[in-house]
């Protein structure tokens, strides 16, 4: 181990040495973690991160505006797709997931602060008759796939499940995985890996102590997932089941197709690297990114980065201007994430969001302001897109694709309640195509029997809920 002066070197060369301030207060186990702690961190990439990501929101906000071209022509609406080409996509789907070629990676490291959980909001109940979690829909989703490949194909190797967590989540995800007995799916695919961490820091660039042995850290954001990929093996590990297809997605979206066929055959028959599924935004405020060029790269712009202006131009017909609404819902081929996370993940964009951000004081007193007092650098899951070499946009009618957990039901939107009711009207919706006349109350479909309307028979005339068909 370096010995504490050589710490004092680094600290020194880089001005962060404030973080050694209380070190003749500490105890020895003290003085050990944040010794730990500080050879942990790279200092000369963390001070570059805080030069980059400081310049790079300077120029954001500076010429963004001028740059931001829409991207019409590229998205391509399922609903005016032929329905024997949707089934052709679909078709090719069902052949990469009964190969074994598909994996799906949730992401799911975020800290859930907005929902105000401590625990892993994939655990979350947002109250529908069955009680289940978002982590057990997703789970089952991707059991009925498999056996839905079985069925047409004669076999299933199965589709892998790779679950990015963070220090915040990570031993809760797995605990609360082993103790539900991985809702069915084989234990050997599934499989959970841990994102980096990024000091915070104060607005001059210092990293913040968050106790007086303790340096205060956030996840890397959802781009950290490509440098995870590459140091947990996790590019490997795929490359050794010979996976093809990487659909991606956030944990949050009650709705969400996870290894949705149609989704990943439309990429496959476009010999697509990299794919966006979007739904069309038309709240201007709505907290959604939109699918763009910039420079004549595609690109998500974050509703947290677009002016206000800009987010509400609208066009002749009335729509937004910028409507390629991102869901966080991608597709990516091993070959693109390879190329991504060996060539360009050292120069993704940093992201800057400033922040509330528990301190200790130079007294050694700790604070929780109450407004924003220091930076964290996030990376996007998105900022890749501009490596693309052939990206395609698949957009989807909302209320079967999306609708985020994201806050307390006191919020209004992007709710429990939301969630939950959007979930019921979408299964309401099934049984009356299905053949039912009156759907009352409320009534929900397992994903083990559905995954997306199909194989519901002999289906009541009447059906009173609550119940859940199984
Ligand atoms: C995300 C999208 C936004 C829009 C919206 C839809 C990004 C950067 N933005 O915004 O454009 O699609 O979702 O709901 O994708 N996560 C991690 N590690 C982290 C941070 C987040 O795994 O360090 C996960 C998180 O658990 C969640 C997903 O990434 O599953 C999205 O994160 P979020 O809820 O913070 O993103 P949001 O709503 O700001």
């Amino acid at each position: 181990m370096m010995d504490i002066d050589a710490v004092h070197l680094q600290l020194d060369k880089y001005g962060q040495r404030h973080l050694l301030r209380f070190w003749e207060e500490l105890t020895e186990d003290q003085r050990a973690d944040l010794t730990n702690e500080i050879l942990d961190i790279n200092l000369s990439e963390v001070d570059s991160y805080f030069k980059r990501a400081i310049e790079s929101s300077e120029n954001n906000n500076k010429i963004l505006d001028n740059r931001i071209q829409p991207i019409d022509d590229v998205i391509v609406s399922k609903n005016t797709c032929d329905p024997v080409q949707l089934s052709k996509y679909q078709e090719l789907g069902f052949l990469e997931i009964s190969a074994g070629r598909v994996a799906v990676l949730l992401m799911a490291g975020g800290q859930g602060t907005r929902l105000g959980v401590t625990y892993p909001k994939g655990m979350y109940d947002v109250g529908l008759p069955s009680h289940k979690s978002l982590f057990q829909l997703q789970a089952e989703r991707i059991k009925r796939l498999e056996l839905m490949a079985q069925e047409r194909h004669g076999k299933c190797q199965g589709i892998t499940w790779y679950i990015l967590t963070s220090d915040a989540t990570h031993d809760a995800t797995l605990t609360y995985f082993e103790e539900n007995n991985y809702f069915g799916l084989n234990k050997d695919n599934v499989i959970a890996f841990k994102q980096g961490m990024i000091p915070c820091f104060d607005f001059d660039g210092k990293i913040l102590l968050d106790e007086k042995h303790r340096i205060s850290k956030a996840p890397d954001g959802n781009g950290g997932l490509y440098r995870a990929l590459k140091v947990q093996g996790i590019l490997d590990d795929m490359t050794k089941r010979h996976i093809r297809s990487v659909h991606v997605h956030s944990v949050d979206n009650i709705l969400i197709k996870v290894a949705d066929p149609v989704f990943i055959g439309y990429c496959l028959s476009k010999n697509a690297d990299c794919g966006v599924k979007c739904v069309e935004k038309t709240d201007a405020n709505e907290n959604i990114g939109v699918l763009c060029q910039i420079d004549g790269h595609y690109q998500v712009v974050e509703y947290s980065e677009i002016s206000k202006e800009t987010a509400q131009l609208r066009r002749s017909d009335g729509k937004l201007v910028f409507n390629g609404g991102n869901i966080c819902n991608h597709y990516f081929t091993l070959d693109f994430l390879h190329d991504v996370c060996f060539t360009h993940e050292t120069k993704m964009k940093l992201h800057v969001a400033k922040k509330k951000i528990p301190f200790v004081d130079d007294e050694g007193v700790r604070h929780k302001p109450t407004s924003p007092n220091g930076i964290k650098i996030e990376k996007f899951v998105f900022d890749v897109f501009e490596y693309s070499r052939n990206l395609v946009a698949w957009q989807e009618p909302r209320e079967s694709e999306f609708s985020p957990l994201k806050n307390h039901d006191s919020a209004g939107v992007d709710c429990p309640s939301t969630a939950r009711r959007h979930v019921l009207a979408l299964h309401k919706d099934w049984l009356l195509k299905a053949g039912a006349k009156l759907v009352q109350g409320d009534v929900e479909i397992s994903p083990l029997l559905s995954y997306a309307g199909e194989n519901l028979n002999n289906i009541p005339e009447i059906i009173q809920g609550p119940k859940v068909f199984e």
